[in-house]
This record gives structure tokens, C-alpha cells and sequence, in this order.
């Protein structure tokens, strides 16, 4: 069978910060239709794949996307015509021919992305198969434990939190439902809770809340008093970090005659620590505190720091690269020669078109690094990550709080999902951090 293109066509919409992005429609010869839109991220790693912007000061403050839209609507419109949508390789490689750039600067990530995506999707709706099952076969039945972004703060939030997500994993529970009931129950204490001790429970980017607090550890505590409140226990629920280190970090300068050293800041809570120091307060977190996971504990350029962390905190923590790997094959084949965390944070957008991002899914999985499949800050109602991260079994999914919609409608999809495989849909807990997390290690 071929679904052969017919129709190819991107326009501007919004994301959920109010900015610009693209959503494209590829029609194919059996009248199928199919949409796909691309996110945005706010803390990014510098050698992610080019969100190409108009940066026109007159329109959306410069972040109009309308050249990405006019390069799919006349370069890449004319070359896909006709050509098979469900072979995906090839739409891919012809994209990266028409781009001819290392960074897909030419004609745009967030183009070539939407592009894409948008071609799996009506593939699959005209081989009438769910997404999911479309992408990863009969094999794909893995529901994913939700890394729930509870509580917000770096730049996704307005307060003085310097780490900028934390998450809650359910990994005691035996169902993907359970998990989201559970989300949202501590979601809503931890609500009460603050508005009790006075804070704000305005939500940030990412929905969670945004209170104003100083500290961390002010923070982790917050959210197991609300993770009791709620009825469960640590056991059962864990607490997951994205420090989004990058952000934090202020490289070693050695110009006019003078060195200073590299130095992550942490405003709020008015330190500043050498890589060592950082790790030292990284293993002091997971020892007091049931901590499983740390994203970007380092910044993304801080490579001999990785290794060190790697080496003290690798056995007993998950310890994601998101800046640091950016979703890019040989970002995290250097990684694994080296020894550099032990697992990967998965944003197709980081690197732009889907079979990439499949093949570094798969290097992951080849070198025993979990793989954690991941929204942006700026979401789309797009629920492409949702199937994918039950394709190919990945074990995690990281998509946001239990609120704003364009969080909540990937869990919705994961949801109907689990309906869908009924008895056949696994739910690992635990299992999905690989072992890297000995419980022993944690203090429980
Ligand atoms: C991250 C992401 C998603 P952003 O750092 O992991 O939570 O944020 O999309 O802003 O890069
Ligand atoms: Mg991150």
C-alpha cells in the first residue's frame, strides 16, 4: 500500500505561551488528512536543531514563523508531492537533502519537524492503525510512568525556585490510570497545602504550581507533605528533578590576564558552587530525600563534571541528559563512551525529523540508557509524544502537570491507550528506571 501525497500545506499558530508556531496538514491521494504542530522550549540546549524565527520586531516581538511556513509551502511541498508517506526514511532523508545544513538552519527544525510527524500521522490514519501501534508494531504495549511537573521554577516560573521542575513518579502503583489518579490527587493537596501556608498557586509553564519559595529543599518537602496528605507514601511515589543545570552555569573565563572558575549560581538561595560542590549537593539530595531522578544535574558543556557525577550518583540515581544530549545520535554516542549519565531525555524537536529521533532512541535502548520521551514548556495540543512514548516502549514519559490543557490531553491519550490494549498494557513502575535506582540508595 501507498499513501502517496497530495496535498502538503503549513500555516502559523499558537503555542501555549502565546507564541508562533507551525502546524502542518499533508493530504494524501486517498483523501486522508492529517495534522502535526511542533512545541518550543525555553531552556535550550545550544546545540539543539534551529527553530528558524522571523525575527521581524514587528510581528510576535521577532518570533513569527511564517519563513519556516513559506519553506514547507513552497520548497518542501513541491519535493514530497506524490512521494510515499509512510516510508518515512525517505521523506526524512529527502528533507535533510533539501536542507543540506548540519543544524537544519536552512530551512528549519521546526519545519522540517512538523513535516514529518504530520506524515506518520495520516500513514497511519490511512492504514487505519492507531499511532501508537503504527510506529511500534505489535510489540508496542508499554504504558509510560508519568513524570508529573507538580511544581515549577528556573525559567519556566517567575519565582526565586533555581531548579526548574519537580516532578512526582508513581512507581508503586500498577497502572498508568493509577499513576494520573494519584497526579492528581497529590496535585491537589499539594494546591491546598500551599494556600493554607499563604503561597500562590498560580500555575507556571508546565502547570504546575509557582509558589514563591527560596529553596529546594523547601520545595522537595512541600511536595511530600502533599504526597501524604493525598493518602500515599514515598515507596510508592518518588520525586524526579530537572535542575536544568545549563541555565545555572557561568563558564570559567581566563581573558585579560585574570581567571575565574566555572561556577553554577544559585540565585534563590544565594550560593555558588564549583562542578564538585554541585555534585556534592546533588548526592546530598538523593541521600536525604526519595529521589530517583536527576535531568541536567551539570551543565550541558561541563563534560568532566558529567563523568564524575556519573561515577558517584550513576548507581544509585537515573541521571537524564537533556541539554547535554539533545536527542542528537552522536551527542549521546560520545556520551556512553564516556561515561556520561545513564540516561536521555527524548525531544524530537531537539533534533527534527522522526527517524532521527528513532534512531537515537534506539542507540539509547542498544546502550542501556533509559529514555524518557518529553514535551517542550511551549506545547502544542499536538498528542504525537503520547504514542510514541508507548511505541517504543520507553518506559517514561515526561509531559507536564495535571493541569492546562496542552499537558493534559497527552495523559488523556495515554489514557485511551491503556483502554485500547487492555490486559496486554504493561505498566513497569520502578522497573523503568532500569535498575539504576537501588532503593537502598534512596533514603525511603
Ligand atoms: C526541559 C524542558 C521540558 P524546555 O528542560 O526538560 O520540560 O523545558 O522545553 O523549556 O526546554
Ligand atoms: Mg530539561
Amino acid at each position: 500500500m501507498i499513501c502517496e501525497i497530495e496535498n502538503v500545506e503549513a500555516r502559523q499558530i499558537l503555542d501555549s505561551r502565546g507564541n508562533p508556531t507551525l502546524e502542518v496538514e499533508i493530504t494524501l491521494d486517498d483523501g486522508t488528512q492529517k495534522t502535526a504542530s511542533v512545541p518550543s522550549g525555553a531552556s535550550c540546549g545550544t546545540l539543539e536543531a534551529t527553530e528558524l524565527r522571523d525575527n521581524n520586531q514587528d510581528d510576535y516581538h521577532g518570533k513569527g514563523v511564517l519563513k519556516a511556513v513559506d519553506n514547507v509551502n513552497n520548497k518542501i511541498a513541491p519535493a514530497l508531492l506524490g512521494e510515499d508517506a509512510s516510508n518515512q526514511r525517505n521523506i526524512d532523508n529527502l528533507l535533510l537533502s533539501l536542507d543540506c545544513t548540519f543544524n537544519k538552519s536552512s530551512l528549519g527544525a521546526n519545519a522540517i519537524l512538523a513535516v514529518s510527524l504530520a506524515c506518520a500521522k495520516a500513514s497511519a490514519r490511512s492504514y487505519d492503525l492507531p499511532l501508537y501501534r503504527y510506529l511500534g508494531g505489535i510489540n508496542a504495549c508499554t504504558m509510560p510512568v508519568p513524570l508529573m511537573n507538580i511544581l515549577n521554577g528556573g525559567v519556566h516560573s517567575n519565582n526565586n525556585l533555581d531548579f526548574q521542575e519537580f516532578m512526582i513518579a508513581p512507581t508503586g502503583v500498577s497502572s498508568f490510570s493509577d499513576a494520573i489518579k494519584s497526579g492528581s490527587e497529590i496535585f491537589h493537596s499539594l494546591k491546598e497545602i500551599l494556600s493554607q501556608k499563604g503561597y500562590s498557586t498560580n500555575v507556571g509553564d508546565e502547570g504546575g504550581f509557582a509558589p514563591d519559595l527560596s529553596t529546594t529543599e523547601q520545595a522537595i518537602e512541600l511536595i511530600i507533605e502533599a504526597i501524604e496528605k493525598a493518602g500515599y507514601n514515598t515507596n510508592d511515589i518518588k520525586i524526579c528533578l530537572d535542575v536544568a543545570a545549563s541555565e545555572l552555569y557561568i563558564e570559567g573565563d581566563c581573558s585579560g590576564g585574570m581567571c575565574s572558575l566555572s561556577k553554577y549560581t544559585l540565585k534563590g538561595m544565594g550560593k555558588s558552587y564549583a562542578t564538585e560542590e554541585m555534585i556534592e549537593y546533588l548526592e546530598n539530595l538523593v541521600r536525604d530525600y526519595p529521589i530517583i531522578s536527576i535531568e541536567d544535574g551539570l551543565a550541558e558543556n561541563d563534560d568532566l563534571g558529567w563523568i564524575n557525577l556519573t561515577q558517584k550518583l550513576g548507581g544509585k540515581c537515573q541521571l537524564v541528559g537533556d541539554d547535554l544530549f539533545v536527542t542528537n545520535p552522536d551527542r549521546l554516542y560520545k556520551g556512553v563512551n564516556e561515561g556520561m549519565a545513564n540516561s536521555i531525555l527524548i525531544k524530537p524537536n531537539q533534533i527534527g525529523t522522526l527517524s532521527e529521533t528513532l534512531d537515537t532512541i534506539l542507540l539509547a535502548q542498544k546502550n542501556n540508557y533509559s529514555t524518557i520521551i518529553s514535551h517542550r514548556s511551549g506545547e502544542t495540543e499536538d498528542t504525537f509524544i503520547a504514542d510514541l512514548a508507548v511505541a517504543v516502549n520507553s518506559g517514561m514519559i515526561k509531559t507536564g502537570s495535571i493541569s492546562r490543557g496542552e499537558r493534559t490531553c497527552k495523559y488523556n491519550r495515554l489514557l485511551k491507550i491503556e483502554e485500547i490494549l487492555g490486559h496486554d498494557a504493561k505498566y513497569l513502575g520502578l522497573d523503568a528506571f532500569k535498575g539504576y535506582v537501588h532503593t537502598e540508595s534512596c533514603s525511603l
